[in-house]
């Protein structure tokens, strides 16, 4: 176990009892906290002025940018949290990779990784040789986030192995990753060491973010549901779990006053360590919801197409969700939308605790008015 350093957000007490950090950690809040992923982004008219003339990849890595571009939303929505301004293929960019970020398309790499020569030259690089200096913009863009969110949590993320392989092995974005999942049964010995790889590197970006003040890490595998439960289980769980290996050992106490509101713990005058809250979301991952929990998650985000209450029966009863607005119904009357997040947030009390957000990110063409109009209905809910 590691001890975050006594000014990190956690460890000074600034976010260890927020709804968000709680929540994940299984109690109960009475209110429910909300926040939404890809609230940073186009569909914000402030963000898109920033953007004009800068690049994505150029954006991630400029402190001041990022910092700005993640506080963005926490100021005009209200939400709970902020989600840490960058892309799942940064740390790729900062392990010395070429690819960049087209507009409207996605991560694009100049060079496909099909074969195991291919991952022998990735391997060049060694993932315990990326330091602090590799990460020096991002974990100054953390810190200058936390100093100004006060007491609201930073979500700090990266992406899962599968889903980075996803694209590397594509070369680009594609429909069913199906040469990655081919790649894993035609070579499971590359397919192995590209997942390690891809894991450690991965990893070392989420831990930068977490020492520099992230309170919580999200990891994305968001191309998860195209793999069977045999597939995930066998090729891409072990990877996903070592990904997690590298925060799973951070930890903090918690410092309350008896009777001030604290844990059990901390009221019996023992010491009341807890690790890092750590969240797992794919999309379609209904059937893989227990799997992604056992590799060391605390908390589960679930995608729209399966209800939370039926999510919660398949992690047990006993696992945070998070989730699972759809999308789409951002777009729908207000009426609709206001039933919709109502009908999320009982189905929501099935588990222990539950983080609303949505189903999958917000589309870039979302009236933000209706996202700040969402905060206020789950803020003011009340379990009856
Ligand atoms: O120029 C632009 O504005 C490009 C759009 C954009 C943005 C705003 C991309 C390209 N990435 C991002 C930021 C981003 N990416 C965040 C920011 C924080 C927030 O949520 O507010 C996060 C968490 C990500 C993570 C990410 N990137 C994921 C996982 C989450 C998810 O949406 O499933 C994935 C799959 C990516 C790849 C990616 N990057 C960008 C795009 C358009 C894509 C998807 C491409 C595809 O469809 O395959």
């Amino acid at each position: 176990m590691t001890s975050l350093h006594s000014g990190h957000p956690l460890a000074a007490g600034r976010t260890a009892g927020s709804r968000l950090v709680r929540s994940y950690q299984g109690e109960r809040q009475e209110v429910t906290p909300v926040w939404f992923m890809r609230q940073a982004g186009r569909s914000l008219p402030e963000y898109r002025e920033l953007r004009v003339g800068t690049r994505m990849l150029d954006a991630c890595l400029d402190p001041a940018m990022a910092s700005e571009i993640t506080l963005q939303p926490v100021r005009r929505h209200g939400v709970d949290a902020g989600i840490f301004f960058s892309d799942i293929v940064v740390p790729l960019k900062l392990a010395g990779v070429a690819v960049e970020i087209q507009p409207g398309k996605g991560p694009v790499f100049e060079h496909a990784v099909r074969t195991a020569d291919d991952v022998s030259r990735l391997e060049e690089t060694d993932p315990a040789s990326l330091g602090d200096d590799t990460f020096a913009a991002i974990a100054e863009a953390v810190r200058l986030t936390t100093a100004e969110l006060g007491d609201t949590p930073l979500i700090g993320f990266a992406g899962a192995p599968f889903t980075l392989a996803a694209y590397l092995v594509e070369g680009g974005p594609s429909k069913d990753h199906i040469r990655a999942r081919t790649l894993m049964h035609a070579d499971p010995e590359a397919w192995a060491r590209l997942m390690a790889w891809t894991a450690d590197v991965s990893g070392a970006f989420l831990r930068a973010q977490v020492l520099a003040g992230a309170s919580a890490a999200q990891l994305f595998d968001s191309w998860a549901g195209s793999l069977s439960l045999a597939d995930y289980a066998e090729h891409v769980a072990p990877a996903s779990a070592r990904a997690l290996s590298h925060v799973r050992d951070l930890t903090y106490e918690v410092a309350e006053a008896p009777g001030a509101g604290g844990s059990e713990a901390a009221e019996a005058g023992e010491p009341d360590t807890r690790n890092v809250p750590l969240v797992h979301f794919g999309v379609g991952t209904g059937e893989l919801l227990k799997a992604m929990h056992d590799v060391g998650a605390d908390a589960v985000g679930v995608d729209y197409r399966i209800p939370l209450d039926e999510a919660s029966r398949r992690l047990g009863h006993v696992v945070p969700v998070q989730g699972n607005v759809d999308p789409a119904m951002l777009d729908a009357p207000w009426p609709v939308l206001e039933a919709h997040v109502r009908d999320v947030l009982r189905r929501g009390l099935e588990a222990p605790a539950h983080v609303l957000n949505l189903g999958h990110g917000v589309p870039p063409e979302t009236d933000p008015t209706v996202l700040t109009r969402v905060v206020e209905l789950v803020h003011a809910w009340r379990a009856a």
